[in-house]
C-alpha cells in the first residue's frame, strides 16, 4: 500500500497467515535418591504413558541422566513440570523436572 501524500508505503499480508506454536520439551533428570517406582509412577500419571513405556522412560534416565517424557506447547509443558515437582516434593523426592525449547 502507499498512502499516496507522504511517498511511505506499508506492505500489508493479503494471504491468512497460521503460525504454528513453538514446541518444547519435557525432561526428567536422574538423582541418586527418587525410588525406580516413584519415577514410573510420575511417568505414567502426568505424562499419559503405559507401564512398559514408563518403565522404559525411567530406565533411560536412569541410565544417561536424563531423558524425554514428551513434547507440548508452552503452557502445557509448564503445567506439567509444576505438576512434576509438587508432586515429587509433597513425596520427599529430589526428582527433578524441566523444559526446553524444542
Ligand atoms: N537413579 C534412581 C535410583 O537408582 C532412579 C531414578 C530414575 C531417579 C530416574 C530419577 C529419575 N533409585
Amino acid at each position: 500500500n502507499d498512502d499516496g501524500r507522504s511517498g511511505t508505503a506499508i506492505i500489508t499480508r493479503t494471504k491468512p497467515k497460521t503460525k504454528r506454536p513453538s514446541l518444547y520439551r519435557v525432561l526428567l533428570l536422574n538423582d541418586d535418591y527418587t525410588p525406580m517406582e516413584f519415577v514410573v509412577h510420575v511417568v505414567e500419571k502426568f505424562f499419559n504413558k503405559s507401564k512398559e513405556d514408563a518403565y522404559q522412560i525411567m530406565m533411560h534416565v536412569h541410565q544417561n541422566g536424563v531423558g524425554e517424557c514428551g513434547i507440548f506447547t508452552y503452557e502445557v509443558a509448564e503445567t506439567k513440570v509444576t505438576q512434576v515437582m509438587d508432586f515429587a516434593r509433597k513425596h520427599q523426592h529430589p526428582l527433578q523436572c524441566v523444559m526446553e525449547k524444542k
